[in-house]
C-alpha cells in the first residue's frame, strides 16, 4: 500500500511567486534594498541627474546621489524553496506616478521605506497603499548620522493604523532586508486570512 509513495512526495515543488512593491521617497534606499537581496542582477534604469531634473529632484539629505531611477527596480528573492518574491521598486519621483497603478496590479503587499530625516517623503506612498487597501510594512532605513527613533514614534508621526508593522532596517544588508520582506508576507497573509473569516453574528 505504501509502495510508490516516495516518488510522489519527492516531486520538486513549483514555487508560489508573490509580487511585492518597494516604495518611498527619492533617495531613501529602494534601489539599494532591491540590489541587496536580489538573486538576479537587478534590472534598473538609472540616469544621471540631469541639469533639467535638478529643480525637481530635491537633493537635500541625499548624499552622493548622482543617478536616479527613471523606470523601476526589479529583483527576485527565494524566501523558501516554495516561495519566491518578485520585487518592484516604485519610481520615487512624482512625475512618474502614472506607473504606480500598473505596478500595483496583483501586488500582495508593499514595503514603504522611510528616512527619519525626511519622513514626509513617504506620506504619498502611505496614502496610496491605505487608499487602495494594499497591506504595507514601514521599514525605517537607518542612515548614519540620522537620529534614531523608536518604531512607535515613527508610527505616530506617520499616523499609521496599529496593525501596520513598523521595522528598522539597513537597506544595504541582505539579512535585514530579508527580515523586512518576511514581515510584509506574514502581514499580508494574516490580513488575507482575517478577511476570509466568516462573519459572526
Ligand atoms: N548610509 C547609508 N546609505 C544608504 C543606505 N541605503 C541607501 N544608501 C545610499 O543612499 C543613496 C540613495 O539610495 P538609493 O537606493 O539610490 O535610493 P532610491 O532613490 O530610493 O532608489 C545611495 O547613495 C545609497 O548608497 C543605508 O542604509 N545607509
Ligand atoms: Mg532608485
Amino acid at each position: 500500500m505504501a509502495f510508490g509513495r516516495s516518488s510522489r512526495t519527492r516531486r520538486p515543488v513549483e514555487p508560489v511567486t508573490l509580487k511585492i512593491l518597494v516604495a518611498g521617497g527619492f533617495g531613501v534606499g529602494k534601489t539599494t534594498l532591491v540590489g541587496a537581496v536580489s538573486e538576479i542582477r537587478p534590472l534598473r534604469t538609472e540616469e544621471r541627474l540631469s541639469e533639467a531634473g535638478r529643480p525637481v529632484d530635491d537633493l537635500v539629505g541625499v548624499e552622493g546621489k548622482s543617478t536616479t531611477t527613471v523606470a523601476m527596480d526589479f529583483g527576485r528573492i527565494t524566501l523558501r524553496e516554495d516561495l519566491v518574491l518578485y520585487l518592484f521598486g516604485t519610481p520615487g519621483q512624482d512625475r512618474f506616478w502614472f506607473l504606480w497603478d500598473e505596478l500595483a496590479q496583483g501586488a500582495l503587499g508593499a514595503v514603504v521605506l522611510a528616512d527619519t530625516r525626511r519622513l514626509e517623503d513617504c506620506f504619498a506612498a502611505v496614502d496610496y497603499f491605505e487608499r487602495r487597501g494594499i497591506p504595507f510594512t514601514v521599514a525605517v532605513n537607518l542612515f548614519e548620522g540620522a537620529e534614531r527613533f523608536p518604531a512607535e514614534t515613527v508610527r505616530t508621526a506617520l499616523d499609521l493604523d496599529p496593525e501596520v508593522p513598523v521595522l528598522l532596517c539597513d537597506a544595504r544588508d541582505r539579512a535585514s532586508v530579508r527580515d523586512v520582506l518576511v514581515a510584509v508576507v506574514e502581514d499580508a497573509m494574516t490580513r488575507a486570512d482575517a478577511s476570509r473569516e466568516p462573519a459572526r453574528t
